[in-house]
């Protein structure tokens, strides 16, 4: 694989990132299905949550109003409640299970909106990163009063996001977030769940369904297996009869788990969002709040941190157990920052042999799973292999935090993943070859940004 950021003539490696780049913004105008981003074209045709935020990160940097039209389209399904959907279903297609058909949350849910339809489950608020790139990208371009009108459409959205995430997915104020399911986590069949998934009893008044996803990847063995389905199924089902309340799902649903990379994830939004309303003159109570939510799930984040091998673990609210596990999640600290010195030792893990710097990987990427680990599965989902868009989660955080060099390796290790133009959903770490759904929306989204950024 040639990189397309490194060589010994610039002319040419000029000529490759913009064909990288050419390549990236085809395949975001290829999904594009009017006023959203379809995921991926076959595997995952409707808009899903954290994807439409990255999706609006790369938009920012080659068509900032359409990045706009993106959020503005996921917010627009918001529900009253505050929640932003997982999933907003786009009318034009019904090749993915389970559809809104199954979820039924516009019936069941006093929340829900009528149109469009959504899944009734949720995914981490990268949000209001999109939120900052995008202004980013409008005020280099001299901003304008559709600037200014985005803003004040999003800024009360993002807001009530953000609160009640703090207040019904962590009523008690512990600073992590409790996630329903696996599926919430974003990290669907990570060795993370499987304590947990192992205590779930699938009962047989579960509905019959039929998997959709498996007929649109070569292998089927690259995806979860049919008993994990089951279990994601039966906890829809749970979620149906408690009619989508957060009170009584709280009470009633049988997975319950502080997602600490998730809970990271709403600290650096918090903060992020704290300094847009900062900069644009936002009530100063709002602007506080938010601040004050940052603080609250940093502390929660560095709370989980173990003390002998300094990553930050899950905990299994029904047993009260703390999660270990060698996965991408330990590195939660990375993201929210906090202590300098322990992100200092843990920066040095992240790039040791351990994980990203394995000598026999292809490029220096985090792994989903530590390789070492007896859960490693080096083709299989977030089991293993790399995903560019988290090593760009990582990226930002660096810069954000004042690791800027490192942020640069990230971008640079990534481009050269990206350079062949063909936007896997993940890749084996060791071949560097695409799996699962290919023309993957956030994959070229984030080679865009990282093209517009180094
Ligand atoms: C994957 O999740 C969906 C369920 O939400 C699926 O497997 O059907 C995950 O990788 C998730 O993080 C991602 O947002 C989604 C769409 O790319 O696919």
């Amino acid at each position: 694989m040639t990189p397309p950021t490194a060589g010994a003539r610039p002319g040419r490696n000029r000529l490759r990132r913009e064909a990288v780049a050419a390549r990236a913004a085809y395949v975001l105008r290829s999904n594009d299905v009017g006023t959203m981003t379809t995921a991926a074209p076959l595997l995952y045709p409707h808009m899903w949550s954290w994807d439409a935020a990255f999706i609006a990160v790369g938009l920012a940097s080659v068509a900032v109003e359409r990045a706009m039209l993106e959020l503005d389209t996921l917010l627009s399904a918001q529900w009253t409640n505050g929640m932003v959907p997982h999933i907003v279903f786009s009318p034009e297609s019904d090749s993915y299970f389970p559809g809104p058909e199954r979820w039924e949350c516009s019936r069941l849910a006093a929340a829900a909106p009528e149109m469009p339809e959504t899944s009734g489950i949720c995914q981490p608020p990268v949000h209001a990163l999109a939120l900052l790139r995008i202004l980013e990208a409008s005020e280099a371009q001299g901003g304008d009063a559709g600037q200014a009108a985005f803003l004040d459409r999003t800024w009360p959205r993002l807001v009530s996001w953000h609160r009640w995430l703090a207040t019904a997915r962590d009523p008690e104020g512990v600073g992590r977030v409790t996630i329903h399911h696996g599926w919430e986590s974003g990290m669907d069949n990570s060795p993370r769940w499987d304590g947990p998934y192992a205590r779930i009893e699938v009962r047989a008044d579960l509905p019959p369904y039929a998997r959709k996803d498996t007929a649109f990847v070569l292998d089927p063995g690259e995806r979860p297996t049919d008993e994990e389905y089951d279990r994601y199924l039966w906890l829809v089902e749970e979620m149906r009869r408690a009619r989508y309340d957060d009170a009584q799902v709280r009470a009633s649903a049988s997975f319950a788990v502080e997602d600490v990379f998730f809970s990271a994830v709403l600290a650096v939004a918090c903060e992020a969002l704290a300094d847009v309303g900062a900069h644009s003159g936002m009530p100063a109570a709002e602007v506080d709040e938010q601040r004050a939510l940052a603080e609250r799930f940093r502390r929660g984040v560095w709370q989980s941190v173990h003390p002998d091998t300094g990553l930050a673990r899950d905990r299994d609210v029904r047993t009260g157990e703390w999660l270990s596990t060698d996965t991408i999640a330990g590195f939660a600290p990375l993201l929210c920052g906090g202590d300098p010195a322990a992100e200092r030792r843990l920066l040095d893990v992240f790039e040791s042999p351990e994980w990203c710097g394995h000598p026999d990987f292809q490029v220096a990427l985090p792994p989903s799973t530590a390789p070492g680990s007896p859960d490693f599965r080096a083709r299989q989902y977030w089991r293993g292999p790399q995903w560019p868009v988290i090593a760009w989660l990582f990226s930002w955080a660096f810069h954000r935090h004042g690791w800027a060099a490192h942020g640069d390796r990230l971008a640079a290790e990534g481009l050269e993943l990206l350079a062949r133009g063909e936007f896997g959903e993940y890749y084996e770490p060791f071949a560097g070859e695409p799996l699962g759904s290919s023309h993957q929306s956030w994959t070229a989204a984030v080679a865009l940004d990282w093209l517009n950024h180094s």
